[in-house]
């Protein structure tokens, strides 16, 4: 597969052609083609030692008697339950920093938008006249609650956040499917990571095979992630770190300098990153930048924790999923600093191929050939400080005949969490919805998730988003995708001119692109808490709304959480590459007709 076939991005295009010697994602691709098609299909099992089973035409049951029904499913929520796992983990470390702040454990960090806190308090139902570290003392004990209650009864979090429709229809499928089955099946999600084990626990061997059983189990676990998780890690650290704001940034490889320390941050979780950013435009960092000749410290995102600090704090971003070994090929980055997820292990061996430090951070993500500096949260400051001083100490051993930064940026305008959307609205969602009433806008779709090289990078990320906007249809979207458009240069006010004219009419009235960048992948709990608003304006469910979610190039298994807490939502959901899934009839029927037609 040659360059041009790689991407769409001009940047990574001219880079690999001239990195051709240095191994990328596309190689291993290359190497690993063609996939395994049990693997593809779904219909393999490792879930014991008698096996692993794969079932064919020939060999139709497991050792232990599983069917490809059973595997299937069993796979899928397996999936679900990690991606889960990981936005959780995600939302729990924002928890306890809140509490830690509350009880001043931790003085590297503060409330950055109480008004923002008191909001969230008042939306779980917490008497607000108080002290704001009492309150914020009591936010973070409800999420941590939430992932620790033995109880029966529904998360805390989603109770006060679903619209009550949704919630009432979960309620009644629970309750109907009861009566039909006998069979209890739960979809209302009790504790975060009691869903998750038990999710686990189901798909051990000899536990639960029926699909539809199973299946619901998932439905249940990704309902924590939506409405749980990743929903509160998005309002936590709008807490922490403030609510997004309209703002206008710039993005791709071209915001590397050639003449500044770049570090270059990757990963997920704003308490890392946002400290890095305030250290950096420390004096004393800047003083010791110039010390070893550098102009100053440069300070760029990758993935979500580049959408993260991009929404907040208005960082350039360098690109995403698939940027992150281009970022090195440059060879102008001093530090790869990583916290957790979508991180590749290959960035280790391709560093040493050049002065790059590759940082990891989390006592949950290490890697082969990395340099680990731990990160405390209780020690922020000085922590930052010490990977910012490694970058520095980096840059004079930047080999200036090895460095090749593609000519390339996009402006893109970014920032729009629901406060900010609400306000640029006039201070209600009035206009949003008289527009689609009247058909200016069609329909909403919301585009999220990775990338993927089985995909042209980013093709259908930008072609997808372009056709939608021509037809009259919103497009807002979060993680890789967001990035995708940003450096497409979707996100300027000038794409209002390819929209239909509706779309157009709307968006130069509000001043606003057509295609809106709502943050990084926790956040998608934002665009539910959008769907949910408009839901509730209208006294509807959010499935009586035209809304649709796709994730067209997505590869982690947090995609797959994503896509099944839409659907369970009530928003018809498309993923590309297709999900192993083929090799069970009954699980392809069940996810693409019976789940979305019980959740409408
Ligand atoms: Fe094979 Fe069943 Fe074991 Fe899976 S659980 S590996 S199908 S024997
Ligand atoms: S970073 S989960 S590759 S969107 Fe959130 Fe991008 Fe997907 Fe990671």
């Amino acid at each position: 597969m040659g360059a041009e076939e790689r991407s769409v991005d001009p940047a990574i295009k001219g880079l690999l052609k001239v990195s051709q010697s240095y191994e990328t994602v596309w190689d291993r691709l290359d190497s690993q083609t063609p996939h395994c098609k049990f693997g593809l299909q779904g219909v393999c099992c490792r879930n014991c030692i008698m096996g692993p089973c794969r079932i064919s035409q020939k060999t139709k049951f497991g050792v232990c008697g599983a069917n490809e029904d059973t595997i299937v499913a069993r796979n899928v929520v397996r999936a679900i339950a990690a991606g889960v796992a990981a936005h959780s983990d995600h939302a729990r470390a924002v928890a306890i920093l809140l509490a830690e702040i509350a009880s001043g454990e931790n003085q590297d960090y503060r409330i950055a938008d109480p008004e923002k806190l008191k909001a969230v308090a008042g939306r779980l139902g917490l008497e607000t006249q108080k002290e704001l570290l009492v309150l914020a003392k009591e936010v973070a004990g409800v999420a941590m609650e939430d992932f620790g209650r033995q109880a029966e009864e529904a998360l805390k979090f989603l109770k006060s956040y679903v619209p009550p429709q949704r919630l009432k229809r979960w309620q009644e499928l629970e309750k109907n499917l009861y009566k039909q089955t006998a069979k209890k099946m739960g979809i209302l999600p009790r504790n975060i990571d009691r869903e998750i084990a038990e999710s686990l626990h189901r798909t051990t061997m000899g536990v639960d095979h029926d699909p539809l059983s199973l299946l619901l189990q998932g439905v249940r676990t990704s309902l924590a992630d939506g409405w749980g998780g990743s929903l509160m890690a998005t309002e936590l650290q709008d807490i922490i770190f403030g609510t997004p704001r309209v703002r206008a940034i710039s993005t791709n490889l071209g915001v590397l300098s050639a003449d500044k320390v770049n570090i270059v941050i990757h990963g997920h979780e704003p308490i890392l990153s946002e400290k890095i950013v305030e250290m950096a435009s420390h004096p004393e960092m800047e003083r010791l930048a110039h010390e070893v000749g550098a102009e100053g410290i440069n300070v760029v995102g990758i993935c979500c924790t580049g959408n993260e600090i991009l929404m907040r704090q208005g960082v350039p971003v360098a690109g995403n999923e698939l940027h992150q070994e281009m970022a090195i090929l440059t060879g102008a980055v001093e530090a790869m600093v990583v916290d957790v997820q979508c991180i590749y292990p290959a960035l280790g061996k391709l560093a040493k191929c050049f002065h790059t430090k590759f940082i990891s951070t989390s006592d949950r993500a290490k890697f082969p050939e990395s340099l680990h500096i731990q990160f405390e949260e209780k020690n922020a400051d000085e922590v930052a400080r010490k990977i910012i001083e490694t970058a520095i100490k980096a840059f004079p051993l930047r080999n200036k005949n090895q460095v090749n930064i593609p000519n390339h940026t996009s402006e893109a305008i970014v920032g729009f969490s629901n406060e900010a959307l609400i306000d640029l609205l006039g201070g209600s969602l009035t206009p949003l919805i008289e527009a689609m009433i009247s058909g200016d806008i069609k329909g909403v779709v919301g585009i999220v998730g990775c990338n993927n090289p089985k995909v042209k990078h980013d093709y259908h990320h930008t072609t997808l988003t372009q056709e939608l906007i021509k037809r009259d249809i919103l497009v807002i979207g979060t993680g890789c995708w967001a990035i995708a458009a940003a450096k497409a240069g979707l996100m300027r006010l000038q794409t209002q001119e390819i929209s239909g004219p509706g779309l157009k009419k709307v968006c130069k009235a509000l001043k606003i692109p057509p295609v809106i960048h709502m943050g990084s992948c926790v956040d998608c709990s934002r665009m539910l808490n959008l769907a949910g608003a408009l839901a509730g304006y209208l006294k509807s469910d959010i499935s009586d709304l035209p809304l649709v979610g796709s994730a067209p190039e997505w590869t982690t298994e947090k995609a797959m959480a994503i896509g099944t807490y839409f659907i369970a939502s009530g928003i018809p959901v498309h993923l590309w590459p297709i999900p192993p899934v083929t090799g069970s009839q009954t699980v392809v029927k069940m996810l693409t007709e019976d789940i979305n037609q019980s959740t409408k």
